[in-house]
């Protein structure tokens, strides 16, 4: 290799680089798609809380425009979720009349895939069959907003110092990682948008509840969040509880505390329905509820952390 070819090598890196990294940085907005991403979490097993088997769905089953003749879910929804004040009416109803893929009076029925279809008046899941009619233990038909905020801070030893890996040489990050009560799994400490409530204040609000229990630290918090987030998502959830009529999709943003000297150093306590609460180091070994470790990946390639 000549010298002037050889100046070009750190230039030539650096681009390799920043290709990989927008690459990836798509995967998430760029792969959850209709007719592109096949969920996974809400197929082929027993609907939570329930004794209710899934009708099976193969991968190439998934799609509605792949052909699948003797499809036949079961119609399920759970009893717990009658007459709740967060839930819909049942459907077919002489008086429920969803005005689906736009706000509907408070109640946000748009999807951030685009218009989803109707089928015997109930909307369909745009990623496809989950093998489950009905809306499960999900309080709305169609589309049901949720909100994740991924907290952030870099590792540090005793010392303050940041630590990195020893193969990549980048910085460790950590988040904030609840323990769900309901299939306990470790999750970002998301949670339902009410309807007419803004993201930012879910995305507070379900962090103080779930994983500060209400701290009494609650000023630093409201500014914490008020700084802003950098969202790193926004679309379809692979959760457990998806059917082919009723759905999660979430507003995932990633609140960064550089210096960890903010909500970095509080004490984390676990409330609402979180049953533990910690800092979890994020590499590639994350296993978290639904496609969760999908979205922190998100935050790992913003932030060039190590993973
Ligand atoms: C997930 O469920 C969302 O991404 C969000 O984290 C959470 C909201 O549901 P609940 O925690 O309120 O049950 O799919």
């Amino acid at each position: 290799m000549k010298s002037s070819e050889l100046s070009l090598l750190p230039l030539l890196c650096l681009l390799l680089t920043l290709e990989k990294t927008l690459i990836s940085g798509q995967m998430m907005s760029s792969l959850v798609k209709p007719g592109i991403f096949r969920h996974l979490m809400c197929r082929n097993n027993m609907y939570p809380r329930s004794s209710v088997l899934r009708y099976p769905v193969s991968d190439d089953q998934v799609f509605w425009s792949e052909p699948y003749s003797d499809y036949c879910p079961p119609v399920y929804t759970s009893p717990h979720i009658g007459g709740q004040v967060w839930a819909d009416p049942p459907l077919p109803s002489d008086t429920f009349r969803p005005q689906w893929n736009q706000l509907d009076g408070q109640v946000n029925r748009k999807s951030f895939h685009g218009a989803y279809k109707l089928k015997d008046g109930l909307p369909l899941n745009p990623i496809g069959r989950t093998g489950l009619s009905g809306r499960g233990s999900l309080g709305r038909w169609g589309p049901n907003h949720a909100a994740d905020p991924i907290v952030t801070r870099w590792k540090r030893n005793d010392q303050g110092a940041i630590v990195t890996n020893p193969t990549t040489g980048k910085n460790i990050l950590q988040m904030v990682a609840i323990q769900r009560s309901d299939n306990k799994l470790w999750a970002i400490p998301g949670g339902m948008v009410d309807p007419g409530e803004n993201v930012s204040v879910t995305l507070k609000r379900e962090f103080t509840e779930e994983a500060l229990n209400f701290t009494d630290k609650a000023n630093m918090v409201e500014q914490f969040f008020k700084e802003g987030g950098v969202q790193v998502y926004q679309g379809y959830v692979d959760d457990f509880r998806n059917t082919d009529n009723a759905w999660m999709e979430t507003t995932a943003l990633n609140f960064h505390d550089e210096d960890g000297s903010k909500v970095g150093q509080l004490e984390l306590m676990a409330g609402d329905d979180a049953t533990s609460v910690r800092w979890t180091d994020v590499d590639s070994d994350l296993k978290l509820h639904a496609n969760h470790a999908d979205i922190v990946r998100e935050v790992v390639i913003r932030r060039n952390a190590h993973w």
